[in-house]
């Protein structure tokens, strides 16, 4: 989130799409409700179902999925063509006056710089014109023909009601209604937040339906402001956490990044992540990055960390290409991965296409789970019948089950979705032979580090060196732990200008990263999370719910990465002719003349004047300082999102480009072989859509007897139209099958299901809940995952769950 659950109360409209919180995240929902009880803001939602959180809206719109942004530049046209912008925050905050280069263009669906045959993108002719003082050329009139404002109303004016009908089935005047709604929020008395989580992360193009959210949300100033935001609800309870400590795969912690094979050069390896500003006198924050990494590397490896050998840069892996999940299964079925370690991961259950999944497991030599319970992971070798029908004699993959705890059997922090670092005591002791998963690690890195110790190896020394000074090796403490990401002096800190003044003693914890430096004297775990345990102790454990703003913000509650700001890009809440807020009624930061005060820690400098020639812009982590509308950098499929149809959809071609290749996300990584899995919609003719039950968390909870009962087994949801063209009745037995296998469940025949016309297209959607399965105490079923395509976002490779085809019958 880039602001905080709390601070949805705020917002004077809350647009719900591309997630459905009222379901999966009804605790937080409630801040919603208060936004519409005592903000009299109004609730929309945008959802191929009438969902439990189209329930309590004032407006619902439907959309056929896979199809938003279509719809988003649809919106995005209405506000450029009827001059509902927040014409000044879009000049000053974002870079629509930047120039971009002649050798820039884009036709049918097709940006400059593709390769056909290699599926990606060379993005060197998306950057802006370069002036002869180095920085990037902008217009501030904003009528250049190329700067990204005007290049902004080209990509959208062909996004018109009529073709918002045609691609995304949603009425015109159902669409024009959503379109004033959030047209309202365009003036700087207003504002919209907006919550969203699967229903656009899902997709192949999902990375770009959010930037098409955050492009939306930037023209109508509604960034960096309380009660505005792209606000990601996130999933499990800690995701966020598992991403600000980089556990992906070309991820560092903070989002610093791994080196590739090509850059065997530390120095060129630093150099080109630390991003110099575009235009004078921006912060273009990762510009320390040389900080953030020699004081990890400082963390991690102690003393054998020297300048000489680069802060041992050789003991971290290269990698020649992103190994995701979908990569992971992809190297199992071509016998090019050997063992797997599923750590609170129940991949046969959660990940597409079950059958490639199985078929991968079964060609390991071993697989470790890493589990509270028994998964269909764990037991993906046992014969269930027609629900998981393996030869178990023909697999030789031994299954080792490490029996792990639950967060309540343990101490430890947890990040929310709102960047809170929220401390937890354990409650519990574990059950039986289960031991944490701290200790479980623990003890395998001690004995692994044993047998390198005694054998050598080809690369022993990031493992033996590995610093790893804990009172009890096998058992560290989560308070360890922390006060290790959080980081400290190596020596005594000085003043650069005073010498002679000691900062921060030798020994003692840091308390920003602002105190991180790149001559070894500092160490930091994770960047992003120095100042969450301080000399003056564990700030996650702080719990002063005061909030002196009456806005809530609650800076003495928890602790809020990065430096305990709470909303981020704040310092665009004020008006930059005056450094005053844009609304007087909810100030998040303001200018006083000399310095910034307010209820939240400013994005740039305490005295960094927001009205002077140049000054410096809140968004510190780009070069600009300014947001990025368009996006000259970063992203696989171009810079400005544009609609390309999911990889299985009831279309035969793109509906808005006539290029063949732009048919769906030309640069979409697919294997050898999936995309001739992939339906046709002569086979499949619907669009099926996944999602979740408030009365299920994924598929733990159909171990519980009590949740088992509420929601015993697997159904699919129809409309009424489709149910009646079909034979099929309420509570009837139905047969879902893909091009990669079939489910049998019950029907639920439903009004929450709309038929969408599409410019005179009909467009069925069939529903299916995913909490079901072969293992627990609900009815034994078929896992959904079963019918799900193989192919993921062209940036993330976040599965495509959200929008694929299927047929139904009655079974
Ligand atoms: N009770 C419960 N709560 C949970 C979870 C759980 O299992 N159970 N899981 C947690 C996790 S890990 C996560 S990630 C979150 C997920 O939170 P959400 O994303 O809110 O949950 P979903 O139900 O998967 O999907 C949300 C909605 O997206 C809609 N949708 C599908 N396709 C599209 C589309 O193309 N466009 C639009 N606009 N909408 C679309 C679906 O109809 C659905 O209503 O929930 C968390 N909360
Ligand atoms: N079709 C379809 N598929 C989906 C989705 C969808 O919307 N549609 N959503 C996707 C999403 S967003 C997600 S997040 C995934 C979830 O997929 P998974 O993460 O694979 O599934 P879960 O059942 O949430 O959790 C896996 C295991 O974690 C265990 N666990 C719980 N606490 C702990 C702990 O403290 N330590 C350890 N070691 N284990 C623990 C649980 O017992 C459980 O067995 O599913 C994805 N799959
Ligand atoms: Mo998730």
């Amino acid at each position: 989130m880039t602001n905080h659950w709390e601070d949805i109360k705020n917002a004077d409209m809350v647009l719900v799409m591309g997630g459905n919180a009222a379901e999966a995240h009804p605790v937080g929902f409630k801040w919603a409700i208060e936004a519409r009880n005592f903000n009299k803001a109004k609730l929309v939602v945008v959802d191929p179902r009438y969902t439990r959180s189209a329930a309590m809206s004032d407006f619902y719109a439907p959309v056929r999925a896979g199809s938003d942004i279509a719809f988003l530049g649809g919106v995005i046209n209405y506000l450029l063509s009827n001059n509902k912008i927040q014409t000044e925050y879009v000049r000053h905050y974002t870079n629509a006056p930047f120039i971009v280069g002649e050798a820039y263009s884009f036709n049918e669906g097709i940006f400059s710089g593709y390769d056909e045959a290699k599926r990606s993108y060379d993005p060197s002719s998306w950057t802006y014109e370069k002036g002869e003082d180095g920085f990037a050329k902008v217009d501030m009139t904003m009528e250049h023909p190329r700067c990204v404002f005007q290049l902004l109303k080209k990509h959208y004016a062909s996004y018109t009601p009529a073709l918002v009908n045609k691609v995304c089935g949603t009425k015109e005047a159902d669409f024009l209604k959503v379109c004033e709604y959030i047209a309202a929020t365009a003036v700087p008395e207003r504002t919209m937040t907006i919550l969203y989580a699967l229903g656009w992360t899902q997709h192949s193009t999902g990375a770009e339906m959010l930037r098409a959210g955050a492009l939306m949300q930037l023209l109508l100033g509604n960034i960096g402001v309380a009660g505005g935001g792209m606000n990601a609800l996130r999933g499990h309870s800690n995701i966020q956490g598992l991403t600000d400590l980089g556990l992906l795969s070309t991820n560092l912690p903070g989002y610093m990044s791994l080196a590739r094979d090509a850059e065997q050069d530390f120095a060129k390896y630093l150099d080109v992540r630390s991003t110099k500003p575009l235009r004078p006198n921006q912060t273009s924050y990762w510009q320390n990055y040389p900080k953030f990494f020699i004081s990890q590397q400082k963390a991690w490896w102690g003393d054998k960390a020297t300048a000489d050998n680069n802060w041992v840069y050789d003991y971290l892996p290269k990698y020649d290409t992103m190994y995701d999940i979908l990569r992971a299964f992809e190297m199992m079925n071509q016998g090019k991965m050997n063992g797997y370690i599923c750590q609170g991961f129940n991949p046969v259950a959660s990940f597409p296409n079950k059958k490639k999944i199985i078929a991968g497991l079964s060609k390991l030599k071993f697989l470790v789970t890493m589990d509270p319970l028994n998964t269909e992971t764990s037991e993906f070798w046992k014969n269930h019948g027609d629900y998981n029908d393996v030869k178990t004699a023909e697999i030789q993959t031994t299954v080792f089950r490490l029996p792990s705890t639950c967060f309540a059997e343990d101490q430890g922090s947890i990040t929310n979705s709102s960047r809170w670092l929220q401390w937890h005591e354990k409650a519990a002791p574990p059950p039986g032979e289960a031991r944490t998963d701290i200790d479980i690690m623990a003890e395998l890195f001690v004995r692994l580090r044993a047998m390198y110790r005694k054998d050598g190896g080809a690369f022993p020394d990031p493992v033996v060196n590995l610093n790893w000074s804990y009172k009890v090796p096998h058992m560290p403490g989560a308070d360890e732990l922390a006060k290790e990401y959080n980081g400290k002096a190596l020596v005594d800190l000085t003043d650069p200008k005073d010498p002679t003044k000691v900062l921060v003693k030798a020994g003692e914890q840091l308390s920003s990263f602002a105190q991180l430096r790149d001559d070894g004297t500092t160490a930091s775990g994770c960047w992003v999370y120095c100042g969450a345990w301080t000399q003056a102790g564990n700030q996650m454990a702080r719990r002063d719910n005061s909030d002196p703003w009456h806005i809530g913000q609650t800076p003495g509650w928890a602790w809020a990465w990065p430096v305990n700001r709470r909303i981020l890009y704040n310092g665009a809440s004020v008006n930059p002719a005056t450094g005053k807020p844009w609304r007087a009624d909810k100030p998040l930061v303001s200018w006083n003349g000399k310095s910034w005060v307010g209820s939240d820690v400013p994005d740039i400098g305490l005295t960094a004047d927001p009205t002077a020639p140049d000054a410096v812009r809140p968004f510190i982590m780009t070069g600009e300082g300014v947001a990025r509308l368009f996006a000259p950098t970063g992203m696989a499929e171009g810079p400005l999102p544009t609609h390309y149809e999911p990889f299985e959809t009831p279309f035969e071609s793109n509906p808005v480009y006539k290029d063949p290749r732009a048919k769906s996300n030309p640069a979409a990584r697919v294997f050898k072989g999936d995309m001739e899995a992939f339906g046709k919609p002569k086979d499949f003719p619907y669009t099926a859509t996944s999602y979740r039950l408030t009365e299920h968390f994924h598929y733990w909870t159909k171990h519980s007897k009590l949740n088992a009962i509420i929601q015993p087994q697997q159904f699919v949801e129809i409309s009424e139209a489709l149910a009646k063209e079909k034979g099929i009745g309420h509570g009837d037995w139905v047969k879902v099958s893909s091009n990669r296998g079939y489910i049998k469940a019950v029907a639920v025949v439903t009004k929450r299901i709309p038929v969408l016309d599409c410019g005179g297209q009909k467009v069925h959607t069939v529903g299916l809940p995913n909490h079901w399965g072969f293992v627990g105490q609900t009815k034994q079923g078929y896992l959904v995952n079963t019918l799900t395509p193989f192919v993921g976002d062209a940036n993330t490779q976040t599965p495509e769950y959200k929008s694929f085809t299927v047929n139904i019958e009655k079974a």
